[in-house]
């Protein structure tokens, strides 16, 4: 079936509770781009992409709808039968730009499960799983508060925390962490997030601070340079987000044993096709990974949760949403949501949600 159009929303997320800190950068209203592919038969199959501000990485939203505006006409009329076809139009189209062209594999993945009559974690190689574990991220605050917001999502049934950390003293996150250690114990896993925020001699202090407390130290650094550099030197395992910018990257820190594992995010690797692909070289060496992204709605939520139910659990690190951080749902009758820190995988053909149409204001580009 060929493609007939492809429709560009935009989306306006504000934050719940005002704002969400990071050492990088603290965000308000996060903007969404929606993606509509309609092939001639009048199916359609979504897509999200929506980076976390234009700070956190180098994707912006600005920048996701420009490359989709370079993208989308060459896709116009092509057979959506072979990914792989699709694939090589868009990097005909354009070089790099994978979360513009993540918005689209998603989007056709959920064409693809539509037709056939299957989920998309079928056609990720199958679902192991049909409810996943998410993880509950804090926003860099006082210690007594991280502390106390922690007890309470260990509380409500997250079997794992990420504590932010990163952009102001020293002495306010290794507080931090000793309080929320102090808080749930062994109840939760614990990564703590720097958000490329620290140097590494903070990150060395950090890591000796915080010795006995059992953490995975996510991204503490800006490159990966300076992360695969403690390598040794601390005694905390060390995964990498920010740094994953693309599959080479990947392949890079794996073969080089920089991370122990990782904080991934779907649209920054460029979809759910590429992501399979990390899936499985992450299981190649044992590592573990999450399946999250920056920030978004229930398609990008439902994208995650197919890939997470595909992952391996015992090397699993949780499905992170944005469903905390926001109010509502863009598919009210077909939600994504976490139940006692778990989401369900959903089982109906495709993504399984579809955002309600009054929702959504006008497109901004139809090609
Ligand atoms: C916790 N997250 C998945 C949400 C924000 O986008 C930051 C991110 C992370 O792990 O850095
Ligand atoms: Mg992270």
């Amino acid at each position: 079936m060929r493609i007939r159009s492809i429709k560009v929303y935009q989306m306006l997320l504000p934050v719940k509770g005002g704002a969400y800190r990071m050492a990088s950068d603290t965000v308000q209203n996060l903007d969404s781009t929606l993606v509509e592919v309609t092939t001639e038969d009048g199916l359609s199959g979504w897509g999200e992409t929506c980076p976390i501000g234009p700070v956190y990485q180098p994707q912006h939203a600005l920048g996701a709808r420009a490359a989709i505006a370079e993208i989308a006409p060459g896709l116009i009329g092509e057979n959506t039968a072979s990914m792989r076809r699709l694939a090589k139009r868009m990097d005909e189209r354009l070089n790099g730009h994978n979360y513009a062209k993540a918005a689209l594999d998603i989007a056709l993945l959920d064409l693809a499960g539509q037709r056939l009559g299957v989920p998309v974690s079928t056609l990720l190689g199958g679902a192991l799983t049909d409810r996943v574990p998410s993880y509950y991220s804090t926003t860099v605050g006082a210690p007594d508060e991280t502390a106390r917001i922690a007890a309470d999502k260990v509380n409500a049934g997250y079997p794992r925390l990420q504590i932010k950390i990163g952009g102001r003293d020293l002495e306010q996150d290794v507080a931090t962490v000793h309080k929320v250690w102090e808080a749930v114990g062994f109840r939760a896993r614990i990564a703590v997030d720097a958000n490329r925020g620290l140097t590494a001699a903070a990150a060395l202090h950090i890591d000796r601070l915080c010795q006995a407390i059992p953490f995975v130290f996510e991204q503490p650094c800006n490159t990966m340079e300076e992360v695969a550099g403690l390598k040794g030197r601390v005694t905390h395992p060390i995964y990498l987000d920010e740094s994953t910018e693309d599959l080479n990257a990947v392949l890079r820190a794996v073969s080089s044993g920089i991370a122990d594992g990782f904080g991934l995010k779907v649209t920054r690797l460029g979809g759910l096709t590429k992501m399979a692909t990390v899936r499985d070289l992450c299981a190649i060496r044992s590592l573990p990974h999450s399946c999250d992204d920056a920030w978004g709605g229930d398609v990008i939520a439902a994208a995650c949760v197919h890939l997470a139910a595909t992952v391996e659990p015992r090397r699993f690190e949780g499905a992170w949403i944005a469903q905390e951080y926001i109010e509502g749902h863009t598919d009210p009758a077909n939600p994504i949501v976490i139940e006692n820190g778990h989401i369900r995988v959903p089982q109906i053909p495709g993504l399984g949600v579809k955002p309600e149409r009054s929702q959504l204001n006008a497109p901004i580009a139809t090609f």
